[in-house]
């Protein structure tokens, strides 16, 4: 039944509304759409979750608008940067997080927050999508199970705050053409990774181990050759109904988890490949 959530905040006039469009454009929210009727105006940002708190007890709680980000760090230096008024710079809190509150219009305060800062034991990457692009190629062959991988894969990278726009969608055959189409698109430039979805079903493909092992074989060369990173969610499976468990009902949806491997991979591949430039002798920064 329920929808989704809108919380409505008015500025004081049309410059102020600009300012704060502006403002959260630079923090990553997604635009949605914007409307204008009988002399008044609206523009919707949208986040990746939406959630709606109720709370007991002790605990000060300032604002009713909580915003919570990957990296409170870059976020108070780039509010800093557009000259936006801090109610208090980030602090600790007493639930094991961090948290500023800025007013970038007048009356409306926002607190900005994130819990389980990363550590440096490992580097990692971060599942925060915001303006990757990526492609996704999938196989119509046994499309009633691969059309749920790529559902799956959309709901991964849209939930992890990437746009519409940043996803192309390929459609092949069969798994036997994903290699060849994840390369094409590869090698184009144009994408921070390749997903690759597909569905090969052991009791119905004649020349089973071929094929799987060609279209693994394949993809992991297109990977390494083009330095794209490339995730397989190709699933090669004994029958039909252990194909349908992977593609959302008892073992997850491996479309979505092939998304979210993606991601990783471009956010440790950013954070790897500068360490490496960094390291290399006379190389500069
Ligand atoms: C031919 C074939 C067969 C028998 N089985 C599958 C399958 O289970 N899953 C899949 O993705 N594709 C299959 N294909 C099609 C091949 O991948 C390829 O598309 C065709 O042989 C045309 O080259």
């Amino acid at each position: 039944m329920i929808k989704g959530i809108t919380t409505i905040r008015k500025t004081r006039d049309r410059e102020e509304f600009e300012a704060l469009k502006e403002i959260f454009d630079s923090l990553g929210f997604e635009r949605g759409t914007e409307w204008q009727h009988a002399g008044s105006r609206g523009s919707y940002f949208l986040a990746p979750v939406g959630k709606l708190e109720v709370i007991e007890g002790r605990g000060n709680f300032p604002v009713d608008v909580w915003v919570e980000v990957s990296d409170l760090d870059s976020v108070s230096q780039l509010l800093k940067t557009k000259k936006v008024r801090f109610v208090s710079d980030i602090q600790d809190t007493d639930w094991g997080g961090r948290v500023l509150v800025a007013e970038p219009a007048k009356g409306i305060k926002i607190a900005f927050w994130q819990k389980d800062r990363p550590d440096n034991v490992a580097v990692e990457g971060e599942l925060n999508a915001r303006g990757m692009r990526f492609a996704i190629v999938v196989a119509r062959w046994n499309s009633f199970i691969t059309e749920r991988l790529l559902q799956g894969a959309l709901d991964g990278l849209r939930r992890s705050g990437c746009r519409g726009q940043d996803i192309t969608v390929a459609r092949v055959p069969g798994s036997f053409e994903i290699p060849s189409q994840a390369r094409s698109l590869a090698e184009t430039g144009k994408y921070d990774a390749i997903i690759t979805l597909g569905c090969l079903i052991r009791g119905e493909t004649t020349h089973y181990e071929h094929i799987a092992n060609e279209v693994t074989r394949g993809i992991g060369q297109s990977a390494q050759e083009s330095g794209v990173p490339h995730t397989y969610g190709v699933l090669t499976c004994e029958s039909l109904e252990q194909a349908l468990d992977r593609a959302g009902l008892k073992a997850g949806n491996k479309g979505f988890e092939a998304a979210i491997s993606a991601i990783e991979m471009v956010r440790l591949k950013r954070k790897t490949g500068r360490k490496l430039a960094a390291k290399r002798p006379g190389k500069r920064k």
